[in-house]
């Protein structure tokens, strides 16, 4: 029966299968190391005499668990025999060997289905999969229901400029931007929703933080009084991702040595209006700079209404400002969220009457609303921050972007 790197040491002095990768090899004449990747992490083989697999070889091989001091987690398999079950065509263009990777992010990009095996490019996305855990986790304590609604769309949710068209049988479609208009819909059915899944914007900027597919974790509620019910969720939910981090990828976060922020039991806030930016919206270099002033968590609520789209709702007391809020993480946005108009005339107002494109999402406000808001946190940017990374597309598996659609 197959044993996992990790558990080796429960097996000395017995001998057991292993199966992966060699990951890296070194012979010395007389004996041979061979590294074993595989799930787990990795294995020293020592094998006497010079051992013909190159890097990539897929193996099976059994061997005596023995202990040894200068062996991964004190262990080595000896005495190997090998079996190959696959044999590389050519060798990688990449040294997965080496502690950190040391070539250019595009190489790295386009060979991903090979560089994404490199134990520290593969431990983001398990920092990414405890996250997608919690996330769920927190809101299924909350009660909040999970959906899955359409990615081929009949308008755009956001702003109109970055909506992917298509050809839906002879009638023009888009992909989804967002869930938001079915997650609002599904607000006068169960309350509280969530989703979890990829969205499409086609951004016509080649920046660190703009991907054409990213996975946009999705949350909505009702009986709300205001934005700041909202963010009181955000907070657990956040909370609560971190905490999934902690119990399921503690080898990631070692490895990455992420350092895991504190969740503070309230999140400082601040109004747009003081926050000295003369603008409609926040540049990245507001950002930076508001966070080394508040701290690595804040939101910024009352983004103007010229900024924000149709289905806001609007700050009662400053129509020109916005129940509105982005949560800024270790100096970049990672969360919109906010209240939503849920009056059927106010959407007809905020529309200016052209409500035809929005039939189907206007349906639910026709029928009773209740105030609602909710919010959507983008993975990767998330994953970014968390690792260090300078680059959204380091955090992403296969990015989708201006000039990349393969892999
Ligand atoms: P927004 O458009 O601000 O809001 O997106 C929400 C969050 O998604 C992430 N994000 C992106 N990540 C990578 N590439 C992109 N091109 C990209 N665009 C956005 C960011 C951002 O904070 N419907 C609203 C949410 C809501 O109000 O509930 C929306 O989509 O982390």
């Amino acid at each position: 029966m197959r044993v996992l790197s990790n558990e080796l040491s429960a097996h000395i002095g017995r001998r057991v299968t292993l199966a992966g990768w060699v990951h890296a090899k070194r012979d010395l004449g007389a004996v041979a190391f061979v590294l074993l990747r595989d799930r787990a992490g990795l294995a020293q083989i020592v094998a006497a005499g010079q051992v013909e697999l190159p890097p990539e070889t897929v193996i099976e091989v059994e061997g005596e668990a023995v202990a040894s001091a200068q062996a991964p987690d004190g262990v080595e398999l000896r005495d190997p025999s090998f079996r190959v079950l696959s044999t590389p065509v050519e060798q990688p263009p990449l040294e997965l060997r080496r502690p950190r990777l040391k070539e250019t992010l595009p190489t790295i990009l386009d060979y991903a289905a090979v560089s994404l095996r490199h134990p520290f490019r593969r431990a983001a996305f398990e920092l990414a999969a405890a996250s997608l855990h919690g996330f769920r986790a927190a809101l299924d304590r909350l009660q909040f229901t999970e959906i899955s609604t359409p990615k081929i769309v009949a308008s755009a949710t956001e702003s109109g400029a970055n909506a992917f068209t298509l050809d839906y049988f002879g009638r023009p479609a888009f992909l989804a931007q967002s869930p938001q208009f079915y997650k609002q819909t599904l607000v006068g059915v169960f309350e509280r929703v969530y989703e979890t899944g990829p969205v499409f914007r086609a951004e016509p900027h080649d920046t660190a933080r703009h991907l054409a597919e990213y996975t946009s974790l999705d949350a909505e509620l009702g009986f709300i009084s205001d934005h700041f019910d909202v963010m009181a969720i955000v907070r657990v939910v956040v909370a609560g991702m971190v905490e999934a981090i902690r119990e399921r990828a503690a080898a990631a976060v070692e490895r990455l040595e992420v350092e895991l922020p504190d969740v503070p039991a309230e999140i400082p806030w601040v109004h747009f209006a003081e926050t000295g930016v003369d603008e409609l919206d926040l540049a990245p270099a507001d950002e930076r700079r508001l966070c080394e002033e508040f701290g690595e968590f804040l939101f910024v609520t009352g983004y103007p209404m010229a900024k924000r789209p149709f289905y806001t709702h609007p700050e009662p007391a400053r129509p020109q400002y916005s129940n509105s809020f982005d949560l800024l993480f270790r100096g970049l946005e990672i969360v919109t969220g906010g209240q939503r108009l849920h009056r059927y005339g106010d959407y007809v107002a905020a529309l200016a009457g052209k409500t035809e494109p929005y039939e189907g999402y206007l349906q639910a406000f026709r029928y009773g609303m209740p105030p609602h808001g909710g919010f959507a946190l983008g993975l990767e940017r998330w994953v970014a921050r968390l690792t260090g990374a300078s680059n959204v597309r380091e955090t992403t598996l296969f990015p989708r972007d201006l000039t990349r659609l393969v892999p």
